[in-house]
């Protein structure tokens, strides 16, 4: 019986480590083998009923190029590792003192060949190239071809969109990133025919379109580093134009909820926007911000889901509704302190929180599982906090808190945390020597 037991739980666990049903933003993803993906600015190509996902392995925490990777789902959630989809060559433009950014694969049905298009650069983004790679497969490996300047001027942020079976464009930062442009690519995908619209001093990077009703909607952030910034969204019943000014696709002061555009995948009668939180000083550690896109009022709109998940054969997606607990209603500890202020939820929140401070919430209803938890903060510092969370006393568990763009802003992280089944003590800040960020409230899910 024992034995028989110890075998049911050695065949259920890796299940139920590594199977995921929801898409939560800035969690640490990991594939089916458990190990973090690492796809940044990535893009998916879907052939069949698979998705696959191309992107920057960062997992050295480098800018330079170490591999694009190739994750394959069937549904967008459970993603699985396949052979890398393009490595480095040494003496060429894509060694591994290069940069290799922003992969897009598309299928060429003339060829019946997959192509890669990525912005290819030298270390000090001087170079301002595409690069193009082929491969008789979705994942590859590709066989790297060539990197050039499209007619000869600068391409740095970039992306592919196919509008129809046959028809590719290449959307790119060009003229040291102040004019934005859309070429459409020849029949093979191997080179970029004419200019088919230009924004002239846009200053955008990271670019996507979903076509829906017949129009275009470019999404796309400004240029601000590694720092987010406000996404916009620009629309046109055609590649050429005329395109409209830009909109926010969030409300501007959260800056794209900490995120930077990296695809945009059309969903039923919406999308999904595929974005980059990311960490500079630890690139491999950025994390993947996948949020509903709803035209519901009219206009592309994030729609700020913490815990969600996606049908794709309905094409839907459902957000879930956690029961949220107020900081301001929990226990106060040492050199925390009580901000009152409409701005926030409930009208207050704890700060002053680490370093001896520390909030502890009651009564917090548990399901006995592993249950997702967001933590909704403020942190005016220019760069990221950190605090603890823990449950009924136990370890605490770190989670970072990127910097929010103001003192009365609020953003999410999430932390999955086990709780036992009925009432648990959560507290926050305790047994860490630096601040943490404000704490607005928590989220529990499930
Ligand atoms: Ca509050």
């Amino acid at each position: 019986m024992i034995s028989l037991v110890i075998v049911f739980l050695g065949c259920l666990l890796p299940l139920l480590a590594y199977s995921d049903n929801v898409i939560v933003p800035g969690a640490t993803w990991t594939d089916t083998s458990g190990n973090a993906i690492q796809a940044h600015g990535g893009g998916i190509l879907k052939v069949g009923d698979t998705f696959y996902w191309f992107g920057e392995d960062k997992a050295t925490n480098s800018g330079l190029f170490q591999a694009v990777s190739c994750y394959t789902s069937p549904d967008l959630l459970n993603w699985t590792r396949q052979v890398n989809a393009l490595v480095p060559i040494d003496g060429t433009m894509i060694s591994t003192s290069n940069i290799v950014e922003r992969p897009k694969g598309k299928l060429d049905v003339t060829n019946s060949e997959y192509v890669m298009w990525f912005h290819s650069d030298s270390s000090d983004y001087g170079a301002a190239m595409v690069g193009v790679a082929t491969s008789q497969t979705p994942c590859g490996p590709y066989t790297y071809q060539s990197s050039w300047r499209p007619f000869g001027a600068e391409s740095r942020d970039m992306s592919l969109f196919q509008d129809d079976a046959r028809t590719s464009y290449l959307l790119y930062a060009s003229d040291v990133n102040q004019n934005f442009k859309m070429a459409q690519l020849d029949t093979n995908y191997y080179n970029v025919t004419a200019v088919v619209s230009e924004l002239f001093g846009a200053t955008l990077e990271a670019p996507g379109i979903i076509k829906r009703n017949s129009v275009y909607y470019l999404f796309a952030s400004h240029t601000s580093g590694w720092a987010p910034n406000p996404n916009k969204w620009f629309s046109a019943q055609s590649m050429v134009g005329p395109w409209s000014s830009q909109s926010d696709i969030a409300p501007p002061a959260v800056n794209t909820y900490f995120s930077q555009n990296a695809y945009d995948l059309p969903l039923g009668s919406g999308g999904i926007y595929m974005g980059d939180r990311w960490r500079p000083d630890l690139l491999g550690s950025s994390t993947y911000m996948w949020f509903p896109l709803d035209w519901s009022s009219g206009s592309p709109k994030i729609v700020e889901a913490d815990v969600w998940n996606v049908d794709i054969d309905a094409g839907t997606y459902s957000v879930a509704q956690g029961v949220g607990y107020e900081a301001e209603q929990g226990l106060l500890s040492g050199a925390a302190v009580l901000f009152s202020n409409p701005a926030w939820s409930g009208g207050g929140a704890v700060g002053w929180l680490g370093n001896g401070g520390s909030v502890t919430i009651n009564n917090v209803q548990g399901n006995g599982l592993g249950q997702w938890i967001t933590i909704s903060y403020a942190n005016c510092d220019s760069s990221w906090r950190s605090t603890t969370v823990s449950v009924n006393s136990g370890p605490t568990v770190p989670v970072d808190q990127p910097n929010t763009g103001g003192c009365l802003v609020t953003l999410t992280v999430p932390v999955k945390l086990d709780l036992v089944a009925g009432p648990n003590s959560i507290t926050v800040g305790s047994n860490q020597t630096t601040y943490a960020g404000d704490l607005d409230k928590i989220m529990v899910y499930g």
